[in-house]
């Protein structure tokens, strides 16, 4: 199998957990165009004609986007171990919280990924305020429902954890990091605690690793282009 992604996007680091915790080998492919690239997607528009990462590509062939079907479809191809929390309660909250991410958290993120990509000077700061207020609204549906054993269900590793995990690392400490605000790290206790917590997860510590590293590597290019073709510097 291969999947295409890249390390930045949350929604690939969702399924590389998957991945990882349950031991599956795939190839991985950084397709053309994505982030600060000037490329064209070209024919990666041809195996996911959304444009999106990620998307896996099973060994015959067949190609399946999005990152929450990516991830049941490899709980159901490969059972064990299993991420699926083991009675119907667990089962709902775990849905429940990625819902929760997918839905609120990310909409809430969408304005912020559209300034992190144009100059300083373009910024809408009003727009990025309400953003982050947003943010940490999302943030709150969250804390109810979290997990208060290290994991966001139970003891035990679950697809919720890959959900929010990726974007929680954004919340935390991209977007205040990035545009210089505090961050909502503390305003909701029980997520925070869980975020100290489950980051001592080796799989969760990998892609945190992976993720950290990626966006490092992100703002440099992306400046490094945005100087080349004379837009001044995302920092202006
Ligand atoms: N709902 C999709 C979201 C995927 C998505 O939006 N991926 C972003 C990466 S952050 C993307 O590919 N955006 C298009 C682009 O960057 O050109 C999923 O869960 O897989």
């Amino acid at each position: 199998m291969k999947l295409y992604q890249t390390y930045t996007s949350p929604f690939p680091t969702r399924v590389r957990l998957v991945l990882y915790a349950k031991g599956i080998e795939v190839e991985i492919v950084e397709p053309p165009g994505f982030h600060s690239s000037a490329e064209e997607k070209g024919d990666y528009l041809l195996i996911n004609p959304i444009g999106r990462v990620p998307a896996l590509v099973l060994d015959d062939g067949r190609a399946l986007p999005e990152s929450e079907v990516i991830c049941e479809y490899l709980e159901d191809a490969f059972p064990e171990p299993s991420l699926r929390p083991a009675d119907a309660w667990g089962r709902a909250r775990a849905r429940l919280l990625a819902r929760l991410c997918d839905i609120y958290l990310v909409m809430a993120m969408v304005p912020l990924f559209g300034a992190s990509a144009v100059s300083r000077k373009q910024w809408d700061l009003a727009r990025i305020d309400t953003a982050l207020a947003q943010v940490e609204t999302a943030l709150g549906y969250l804390e109810p429902w979290i997990g208060d054993d290290g994991y966001a269900v139970g003891n035990a590793l679950s697809h919720a954890d890959g959900a929010i995990v990726p974007q929680l690392v954004l919340a935390y400490e991209w977007a205040p990091g990035l545009f210089d605000r505090p961050s909502p790290l503390g305003k909701h206790p029980r997520l925070a605690t869980y975020w100290s917590v489950v980051q001592g997860n080796p799989i969760v510590a990998r892609v945190l690793r992976e993720t950290r590293a990626a966006i490092s590597g992100e703002q440099i290019r992306a400046r490094a282009a945005s100087r080349a073709d004379g837009r001044g510097q995302p920092e202006d």
